[in-house]
């Protein structure tokens, strides 16, 4: 028996005859999206980041289970912990050999090494976590669905938003990244998945001059004459 009772569906009241012209205004302001390394260290409303994270939240996700944690970090103190152990593990990774070879040939037209003074001068940092299995009232366990699928989603609509509302930020995954569970508290069922800095670009702020895929290289069609 279905839990919830079903309501209408409320469409937005967009013309029909202009989804193609929509269509390509909003990949021309997503490209405009980049990973941004250099921040400002320009202050951010609380309430601005509450917002996206409201609108991160909207995805949709296994069963409903809603499995992420948003972890915001604007106390500087503990965005300078983070950055301390950040870079004890990103050093090993880089200069003490644990990335492999073919990892650190990838990475090196990116130019990112160990440091990670983003940690610091970004406003906030939002340490997402994946919630692995949730806790009922009694503290027992439940079963989440395509958790990694559910925190992907959510993830990509953070950065869509920042993105609309003026923010730049940068996926960054320190790895191993388990002393965020520790320094930040969090319980056993949850992981961390992506930290973001969040806030805005640094003036004459500079990003790799990359190129991206074209569509011919990322969609490919069936049809059943061919
Ligand atoms: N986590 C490391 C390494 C790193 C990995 C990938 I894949 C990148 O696209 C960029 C960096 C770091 O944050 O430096």
């Amino acid at each position: 028996m279905a839990e919830f009772p079903t309501i209408p569906y409320t469409p937005l009241d967009f013309d029909h005859d202009g989804v193609t012209d929509r269509a390509r205004a909003e990949f021309e302001f997503m490209d405009l999206r980049r990973s941004v390394r250099d921040f400002s260290s320009e202050p951010v409303p609380r309430e601005a980041i509450e917002h996206a994270i409201r609108a991160a939240s909207t995805a949709p996700s296994g069963a409903h289970r809603q499995p992420w944690t948003f972890v915001l970090v604007g106390d500087q103190d503990i965005k300078r912990q983070i950055r301390e152990a950040a870079e004890h593990e990103e050093r090993i990774n880089y200069e003490g050999g644990r990335l492999p070879a073919h990892w650190r040939e990838a990475l090196a037209p990116l130019g990112t090494d160990w440091e990670k003074p983003f940690l610091e001068i970004a406003p906030w940092l939002v340490v997402v976590f994946e919630q692995r299995y949730g806790l009922g009232r009694n503290g027992e366990r439940q079963h989440n669905y395509y958790v990694k699928e559910s925190v992907g989603i959510a993830c990509g609509l953070f950065i869509a938003t920042l993105h609309r509302i003026g923010l730049v930020t940068l996926t960054h995954t320190p790895s191993p990244m388990a002393f965020l569970t520790k320094l930040l508290g969090r319980p056993e069922n949850e992981r961390p998945f992506i930290l973001f800095p969040v806030g805005y670009p640094a003036q004459g702020a500079q990003v790799p001059d990359i190129r991206r895929k074209q569509l011919d290289e990322i969609v490919a069609e069936v049809n059943s004459e061919s």
